[in-house]
């Protein structure tokens, strides 16, 4: 049997991350991965996922928020690469929404830059948005996206230059805690460990079946559009947004990487299930969705379809994430489930989890995303 230091489940956002923030802490570790590396059945592909600082969902994700940021810059010093982009982002909706309430809170809490916009103010400055009178967005301008698959590679690039050793294609079938340290069983071999950090995304509850309750996969659709006028979707021109509806919650991106609009509702069709189950083929009724959000809002870009991809959310009841060690099982480390909205924190949620794994502590506060809330909640866990 193989011995590490540290073995990480899950080479995906949060996964490879950590990978490479152990080794770089000289770690001896292993990363497992069931798929390819870079593979689309989870949560990471699509090209690139939205980063904000002003964050409405709650204003405790902006010290994390702040972190992730100057790792994301340190990153890509270390890789040569840019994988942070700043485009300016827009958060709209009715003025006493969840959307922009939530935001401005967050702005008015840190002290962050921000501008509040009326519909026409907004239209009058990104013209490729419809919206109704009475509508208001937040523009705010350190928000951008990440380049979410090559962030992988070269997370994983960085973990191998420092050490780790990496088997792909190699699926985790028990993990097995016992006096102080863990046993990894794989279809192709046992592997011993001081811990374990699982961040297996939507397959977590198949590795920790207490938290099938607590993690549930959900499908998720994304577009890319052809505009008819180009220009009013490209960088420079348009900002990454959210736009809270009545026909829901979408989120845009400026034109990048595919050259089209990208477009996703938000909790898409509300469709969950175990991850094995849930198709990954878009179909008419998906792209219905979105184009209805392109004729209200964006007319401009509902042109011929481009790119259709479905990829998993990973929920939680109250949609913050779990980044805890397992009550009664500390040599196991849970980092997972980030309910659609967690790439962005992955250079963070490193660095947290490999000092969780290595010192038992992280100097930021992870208190949100407990495990025990369930527990107080009353939520179940199992
Ligand atoms: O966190 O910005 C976000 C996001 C957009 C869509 C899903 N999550």
């Amino acid at each position: 049997m193989q011995h590490y230091d540290t073995i990480v489940i899950g080479i995906g956002a949060m996964g490879s991350s950590t990978l490479y923030r152990l080794a770089r802490q000289g770690q001896r570790v292993l990363g497992l991965e069931r798929f390819d590396l870079g593979h689309t059945m989870g949560s990471s592909h699509g090209v690139n996922r939205i980063i904000r600082l002003a964050y409405f969902e709650d204003p405790r994700y902006v010290p994390l928020l702040r972190r992730a940021y100057e790792l994301w810059r340190e990153t890509e010093q270390l890789a040569g690469e840019q994988l942070l982009y700043v485009t300016g982002g827009l958060d709209v909706g009715v003025e006493h929404g969840e959307v922009v309430q939530g935001t401005l809170s967050a702005c008015r809490a840190y002290d962050l830059p921000y501008e509040v916009l009326s519909a026409a103010e907004l239209t009058a400055r990104f013209p490729a948005y419809r919206l109704p009178d009475g509508y208001v967005g937040v523009h705010q301008p350190d928000a951008g996206f990440v380049a979410s698959e090559r962030a992988i590679m070269v997370h994983v690039s960085l973990a191998i230059r420092h050490g780790a050793q990496v088997h792909a294609r190699e699926k985790v079938s028990a993990i097995e805690p016992r006096e102080g340290r863990v046993t990894v069983v794989t279809e192709r071999g046992r592997y011993e460990a001081g811990q374990v950090v699982v961040s297996a995304g939507a397959w977590l509850s198949d590795l920790i079946p207490d938290l099938q309750r607590t993690a549930m996969p959900e499908r998720q659709v994304l577009g890319w559009f052809q505009p008819k006028a180009p220009e009013l979707f490209s960088m420079g021109r348009f900002p990454v947004s959210i736009l809270e509806s009545e026909l829901g919650s979408f989120y845009q991106f400026p034109t990048w990487g595919v050259p089209g609009f990208k477009i996703g509702r938000h909790h898409h069709r509300r469709e969950c299930g175990h991850a094995d189950r849930l198709s990954r083929e878009p179909t008419a009724a998906d792209e219905t969705v979105l184009r209805e959000a392109l004729r209200s809002f964006f007319p401009d870009a509902d042109g011929p379809t481009l790119r259709l991809s479905a990829c998993l959310y990973t929920n939680t009841p109250d949609e913050h994430f779990i980044i805890d060690r397992l009550p009664g099982h500390p040599e196991v480390v849970v980092a997972s489930p980030c309910s659609g909205h967690g790439f962005k924190f992955a250079s963070v949620m490193g660095e947290i989890l490999a000092d969780l794994a290595t010192t038992g502590e992280s100097a930021l506060d992870v208190s949100l995303f407990s495990l025990a809330r369930f527990r107080e909640n009353g939520a179940n866990q199992g």
